[in-house]
This record gives structure tokens, sequence and C-alpha cells, in this order.
């Protein structure tokens, strides 16, 4: 397995660990084919006291009671973990130390599909999360900059591992940008740490 740090030309260093082939090709076939059949939602986000749809499908797996609300208006309820998304799991955990008790997924399903520019701060992940970004499908373009920095571009492939490490989320911004080239669908599960539920 490769493992690559990335540096930044704004920061000494981005805060994230880069594990390009985290699964092997095989592995990663079969996950994505698996990640297809997830219970995905159009969630409806509010902004600016208007309403509209998320731009792109969610779903989110997870310890009981682990509830998670993002944007004061997407309110997500983790189903029962999957077999293969908890052995995924302990296999992230078994590699970064980190421990993780949802997954959310996001599927872009065409260029159109995108995240804007965010961090993730949720209180119910508690103070200065790890968060553990694995791709599937399609490559797109991934983007990371410091607060009031510049963008570092970098590009997820199918079967790779983005740790973006605790401190990352208060220094930081990332997002997925629309793009007008045709990609596949992607699937990307962030696994994430959670203060609540039953443990
Ligand atoms: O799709 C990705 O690589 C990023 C997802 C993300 O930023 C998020 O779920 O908060």
């Amino acid at each position: 397995m490769q493992q690559l740090t990335l540096f930044s030309e704004y920061t000494p260093v981005l805060p994230v660990t880069y594990y390009s082939n985290f699964l092997s090709l095989e592995q990663a076939n079969e996950l994505y084919q698996h990640c297809l059949k997830l219970e995905w939602q159009q969630n409806q986000i509010r902004i600016a006291g208007k309403t509209m749809p998320v731009p792109r499908l969610e779903c989110i797996y997870g310890d009981y009671g682990c509830d998670y609300l993002y944007s004061n208006s997407v309110f997500l309820k983790p189903l029962t973990w999957t077999d293969a998304l908890s052995k995924l799991r302990d296999r992230i955990t078994a590699l970064t130390g980190y421990k993780f008790r949802i997954v959310i997924g996001n599927q872009y399903r065409t260029g159109t599909d995108s995240i804007g520019w965010h961090s993730d701060n949720e209180p119910s992940m508690g103070f200065n999360p790890a968060i553990a970004s694995l791709s599937l499908g399609g490559v797109r373009k991934f983007q990371i900059k410091p607060r009031n920095g510049k963008p570092t571009d970098f590009w997820l492939e199918h079967g790779s591992l983005l740790v973006m490490h605790p401190g990352c989320q208060s220094t930081h911004l990332h997002q997925v940008p629309k793009t007008n080239k045709v990609v596949g669908t992607r699937i990307n599960l962030t696994f994430r740490p959670h203060t609540g539920g039953g443990r």
C-alpha cells in the first residue's frame, strides 16, 4: 500500500494522509457494487431561508442512537451497519488508530453533484474529530484549503482513503466541486466518531 502525505505550497503540511491503494482493485469493485445497493436518500437542505435538494444522494449507517444533524437542517438517522461497512470501519481503525461510530455516504451521480466548501465540525462528533474518507468509482477533484488560504487540488482514486486528522476541521475547509467533464458515478464513505448513542 502506498502512503503519501500531501504537502501544500501554502501550509507546511496538510493535516491529511492519503492512501492511494487502500483497497485492491478487486476489493474496491466489490465494495462499489455493495454500496450501490445501500439506502440512498435525496435529502433537503435549508440555506439562507430556502429549502433545496442536497446536490448528491446520502446515506448513513452506524451505532444505534448516533443521529447526525448538519447545517442545522439535514437530520440523518443511522441504519444498522452492514457487514461490509463494519469490516471496512475496523480495517480503517486498525490502520489509523481512530475509532468511528457512523459512516455517511455521498453518491455523486454526475458531474453536477457536488459538495461546497465546508468543514465537518458538528458537535455530535466531539472535539477535533478524525474523519476517514473512502472513495469508489468515478474520480473527482477534491480541494482542501486553510481557512482564508488557497486550495490544494487533488484527485481521489477508486479504492483510496483520505484521512483528515484531528484539527483538520478547525483549520481547513474542503469541497468536491461540480465539473463539466463526463464522470462516472462516485461513492464516498466518510467514517466519523460520535459522542452519543448507546455503547
Ligand atoms: O466526497 C468527498 O470526498 C468529500 C465528502 C465530504 O466532504 C463530506 O461528506 O463532508
